[in-house]
């Protein structure tokens, strides 16, 4: 029977991509004088690798091939992510990203149910933590009995690691769970430790591949809108 809701939290439970996640990118860019810029389209070919130091090392091997690497690039690349996440926290902090449709009643209609759940994310802790704080409500990091997050398994999605450590955390198998997801990476890292997953895609994710998804829906759907159903059944 069902016990847990496991959720991704880019994409899934906010769009946090474009105008969270690149801007806070550029910013770190210019606090430390690069020239370079991850505009709407690039940053959707860059989300291919999930984590935003592997996404950096990953820009600067195959879209920026004549930037010359200085000898301590690995020390660069993690102060620039911790100044990114300084400036990705202070936008969330500032009420820049809400919550995607749906999605602030179907965790509480789940609290009321008494499910138990958890996150499984490849961000940054502190991002969760100032997401759920200021977009979801000031108390919902306790709404969370795990917080999967980061650096905390070194495999990131599409790496399975992130949701087998929720869900040895939580002491449940993946029957007992239900993943949500909003790309192909996510749902291969959920599918891949056996979790039933539904998909809500967005903009970027929208021509992704979900094979093995129970359902496809554009969004968690309100009482007064229903969810476009892409593929799948909510029912059964
Ligand atoms: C989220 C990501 C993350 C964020 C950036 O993917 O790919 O890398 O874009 O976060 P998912 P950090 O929704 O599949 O978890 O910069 O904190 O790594
Ligand atoms: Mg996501």
């Amino acid at each position: 029977t069902l016990q847990a809701l496991i959720f991704d939290v880019d994409g899934t439970l906010a769009d946090t991509e474009r105008d969270g996640h690149r801007v806070a990118f550029n910013a770190a860019f210019r606090e430390f004088g690069l020239d370079w810029n991850w505009d709407v389209s690039l940053y959707g070919e860059l989300l291919a690798i999930t984590g935003g130091k592997e996404r950096m090392r990953y820009y600067v091997e195959k879209f920026n091939t004549s930037y010359q690497q200085p000898a301590d690039f690995n020390d660069l690349v993690v102060a620039l992510h911790k100044a990114k996440t300084r400036h990705y926290t202070e936008l969330l902090q500032q009420g820049g990203i809400p919550m995607r449709t749906g999605t602030t009643r179907l965790i509480q209609e789940a609290r009321d149910a008494g499910l138990r759940l958890a996150i499984a994310t490849t961000t940054t802790p502190e991002n969760v933590t100032a997401l759920l704080k200021y977009s979801l409500a000031d108390d919902a990091n306790d709404w969370f009995e795990v917080i999967a997050a980061g650096d905390i398994v070194p495999a990131k999605k599409p790496a399975a690691d992130i949701y087998i450590w929720a869900l040895q955390q939580m002491g449940l198998s993946a029957q007992d769970c239900f993943a949500f997801e909003d790309s192909e990476n996510g749902i291969k890292s959920s599918l891949g430790a056996g979790i039933k997953t539904l998909v809500t895609v967005n903009d970027y994710t929208l021509t992704h591949d979900f094979t093995g998804a129970t359902a496809v829906v554009s969004d968690m759907g309100e009482p007064d809108a229903s969810p476009q159903i892409m593929c799948g059944s909510l029912h059964g």
